[in-house]
Formats: C-alpha cells, sequence, structure tokens
C-alpha cells in the first residue's frame, strides 16, 4: 500500500514536469557506427547506412524530454563542425568502434580533444562501445583503459557511463538495450542538473552568436579589402596602358542585387551604355578642340561654334523666317510702286515723281540681283549635323560665316544683305517651353 501511494506520488510529480528540450551531439570516428546508432533509436532500420556528409539531426519524445539529436560527420575533415554545436549540447554520445583496435588511439585524441573544449567540459558524455557483435571487438574494460577514459573524464570533470552495444542487432522496441538504458542515463544526469545546464547553454549560445556575427563581420571586411586591393591594381594597370576602365560598372555587377528581375538588369545596362557613350563623345570633342585650333582666335571660334552648334540650327531657321518675311514684305511694296509706275497714275503720285521712278528703277535691279533664301530641302539637314569644327552648320560654307556673325535675335533690329533693316524681330519665350523661341 505504502509503495502504491509513493509510485502514485512520483508519477503525479514527474506530471507536473514541465516539458524540456534537450538537445545531444552525437560524435566519434567516421564508421564507428553512429548513424546506424540513431537510425536505431528513432525506430528504423540500421542497415545501409550512408557516410554522413555534414550532419543529420533527429526529433525524438523520451518522457518529459523533448530530444533533438546531431549526428555530426566523422570524417577527419569534416570534425571541425563539431565545434558549432557544442555550446547548444546538453550532453555528448561518443560512439567507438570496439572493432577497430588500430584507430584505438585516433579515437583517444579525438574525445580528450573534445572534453576538454571549454563548451563541453562539465558536461555529462555516454560512450557507446558499438560493435560488440563483431569477433575481436575489445570489452568494456579495454576500451576505458585505450582511451584513458578515467583519466579524461575526471581532468575535465565530465560525469561519465559507458555502455558496450551493438547498433544493427535492432531498431525501435528491439533496439539493443544496452543503448536504450545509455539515453536514459544521460538524461536522467542531463534531468538532475538542468537548471545550470541551461543557465550555461543560454549564455554559450549568445556568446557564439556574437563571435559568429563578429567573425561575419571580419569577413566581410577582408573581402572588402581583397576588392580593393584588387580594384586599384586593375586601374593602376589600365592607366599604364592608357585605357579607361568604368569602376562603377564592375562594382555594380559585383555587388549589385543578384536576384534582381532581369529587365532590371537590362534597363540599368542600357542606361550604363548611355552614360558611357555620352562620356565618349564630351571626350571626342575635347580632343578635337585640343588638337585641331592653331590659333587663338581660331581657337576661339571653334569654340563658340561649338557651343552655338545647337543653337544655330535655331538660329539659322529664325533667319530664314525673318528674311523671307523681309523680302515677302519688300515684294509687295516693291509690288504696289511697279504697279503704279505701269497704271500711269499720276494722281497718287506727288510732286516728287522723278524720284519715284528712279526708287522703281532701283527695285527692278536689285529683285534681278536678289538673293533667295536658300530652300530647305537642299540648304539644310533636318537635324543638326554631328559636331565637328569645320563642319558647315547645314548652310554652304561661305554662308556659314555670316550666320554666325548674326546679332542674337530679340528686340535688336538686323541688316539685310543690303544694309536695309530688317522688320522687328521679338522672341518669345514659350511658357514650359526650356528650349524652343518662338518668333512673333
Ligand atoms: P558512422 O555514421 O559513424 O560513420 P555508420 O557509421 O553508422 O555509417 O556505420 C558504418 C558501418 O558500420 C556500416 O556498415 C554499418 O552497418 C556498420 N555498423 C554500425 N554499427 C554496427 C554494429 O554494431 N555492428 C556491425 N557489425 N556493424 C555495424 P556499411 O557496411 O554499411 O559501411
Ligand atoms: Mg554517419
Amino acid at each position: 500500500m505504502y509503495s502504491l501511494m509513493a509510485n502514485c506520488c512520483n508519477w503525479l510529480k514527474r506530471w507536473r514536469e514541465p516539458i524540456r528540450k534537450v538537445t545531444l551531439i552525437m560524435v566519434g570516428l567516421d564508421n564507428a557506427g553512429k548513424t546506424a546508432t540513431v537510425k536505431g533509436i528513432q525506430g528504423e532500420s540500421p542497415e545501409d547506412v550512408a557516410p554522413t556528409v555534414g550532419f543529420s539531426k533527429i526529433d525524438l519524445k523520451q518522457g518529459r524530454f523533448e530530444v533533438t539529436i546531431f549526428d555530426l560527420g566523422g570524417g577527419k575533415r569534416i570534425r571541425g563542425i563539431w565545434k558549432n554545436y557544442y555550446a547548444e549540447s546538453y550532453g555528448i554520445i561518443f560512439v567507438v568502434d570496439s572493432s577497430d583496435v588500430e584507430r584505438m588511439e585516433e579515437t583517444k585524441e579525438t574525445m580528450s580533444e573534445l572534453l576538454r573544449h571549454p563548451k563541453i567540459s562539465g558536461k555529462p558524455v555516454l560512450v557507446l562501445a558499438n560493435k560488440q557483435d563483431k569477433e575481436g571487438a575489445l570489452a568494456e574494460a579495454d576500451v576505458i583503459e585505450c582511451l584513458s577514459l578515467e583519466k579524461l573524464v575526471n581532468e575535465h570533470k565530465c560525469l561519465c557511463q559507458i555502455e558496450p552495444c551493438s547498433a544493427i542487432i535492432g531498431y525501435g522496441k528491439k533496439i539493443d538495450k544496452s543503448i536504450k538504458k545509455g539515453l536514459l542515463w544521460l538524461l536522467h544526469i542531463i534531468a538532475k542538473d538542468f537548471d545550470a545546464l541551461y543557465e550555461r547553454i543560454q549564455k554559450d549560445t549568445t556568446e557564439q552568436k556574437a563571435a559568429e556575427e563578429q567573425e561575419k563581420r571580419e569577413r566581410a571586411e577582408r573581402v572588402r579589402k581583397i576588392r580593393e586591393e584588387r580594384e586599384r591594381k586593375e586601374k593602376e594597370e589600365a592607366e599604364r596602358e592608357g585605357r579607361t576602365i568604368s569602376d562603377d560598372v564592375d562594382a555594380e555587377l559585383v555587388i549589385g542585387n543578384p536576384f534582381q528581375p532581369i529587365s532590371t538588369v537590362i534597363a540599368e545596362n542600357e542606361k550604363k551604355i548611355e552614360k558611357e557613350k555620352k562620356r565618349q563623345r564630351e571626350e571626342n570633342e575635347k580632343e578635337v578642340l585640343v588638337l585641331k585650333p592653331k590659333t587663338n582666335q581660331e581657337q576661339m571660334d571653334t569654340q563658340s561654334l561649338i557651343s552655338q552648334q545647337s543653337n544655330d540650327y535655331r538660329l539659322v531657321e529664325k533667319y530664314k523666317c525673318a528674311l523671307s518675311q523681309q523680302l515677302d514684305h519688300e515684294d509687295e511694296n516693291d509690288q504696289q510702286v511697279s504697279e503704279s509706275l505701269d497704271s500711269g497714275d499720276n494722281a497718287i503720285l506727288n510732286p516728287g515723281t522723278e524720284n519715284s521712278k528712279k526708287k522703281a528703277k532701283k527695285l527692278k535691279l536689285k529683285r534681278s540681283h536678289r538673293v533667295e533664301p536658300v530652300s530647305t530641302e537642299d540648304a539644310i539637314s533636318p537635324q543638326p549635323t554631328p559636331v565637328t569644327p569645320l563642319a558647315p552648320v547645314g548652310w554652304e560654307t561661305p554662308k556659314v560665316n555670316r550666320i554666325r556673325k548674326l546679332e542674337p535675335l530679340g528686340e535688336t533690329r538686323h541688316n539685310d544683305f543690303y544694309g536695309k533693316p530688317l522688320p522687328p524681330l521679338t522672341l518669345r519665350q514659350r511658357p514650359n517651353s526650356e528650349t524652343h523661341d518662338v518668333i512673333s
């Protein structure tokens, strides 16, 4: 009756215990039987296990524990990753191939290194002396001796239990009892000291995260320095060879977002190409300016020609328009005068008839020598020609000089080819236009 009550109390006590999440790591040399053991615990057949690349993980429920076991690869090159899991582990399962006597020394060194680690020392260790089914496998006592286990665990204050077992003799409920016993022992020890372990694990994982962040930053800094150094060298090399390299294109290609949509990349590249073309055009213009002019006057002319080049086309158009208007106006006047003359209507003639006759004669003469504005079709191309200091700007070459000598249009009066003043031209700026002037 008393024992029944005690059992009930224990059951109630356990039922009231919170569910605890526990992480364990399973380590040992490669081929020791770690994956086979983990599979057996999980309830899967341990046969035909493939060598572990990196790590595998299983989750299982054991009493009030939710257990996660990391099965870490044991190859010599991969053992370096173990330390990344030390901080979060509550306990260690170390699997030994008891049949592989030749590798006992390596096993001993590996275990020594493990228990020495500050994030492992003091934590409980379960040693599984596996492959006991194999002929010539070392017994429990021999394994303890070969590994100097007692010395090691005392040195690093690790509670330790060793279980001779065989991972392949069964799985799930039929798993080797020693494995099950060992796992229960480990969880029991962890439960006993859970709070202290929990606190330590919280602290260690926080530190590890900070260290990882720091390492990331340092790595990024190293990469940045290496890239800067490489770019500097490339620049120097390019300068020596007289080449130009566009920094921004390179840099953006390297640090640009690799997952952006292709349309964005195409648009950006088109912009860059356009920018590059513009830059080259400007450079070419500068080179022409430096090479061609011989005298100061020529240089000034050339520069002013280039600076006015874009305006010339508009000015020519305006000038032609104004000239046509002027000539039309003159035509009208001439027409009136000649009509008057032809009709012989003296009544409308004032006493200075002689003067009028002379004037009409002069006008007829002028008409026969009149210079018509060059027609749009053969004189000027619809678009301004590319900028070169020596090329004509649409007009025949001699006329270019005349056009360039024009005063800026506006309220100023201009003389025509015969020195006669042109009608006043006024420029009106279109309200929302930056570049287009309108002759009103
Ligand atoms: P590892 O994860 O530690 O690297 P594995 O080891 O679990 O991959 O096992 C390596 C080999 O040992 C496997 O054989 C596996 O079947 C075998 N093995 C594991 N445990 C035992 C055991 O207790 N007894 C015997 N006899 N063999 C075992 P293969 O042939 O697949 O390489
Ligand atoms: Mg494995």
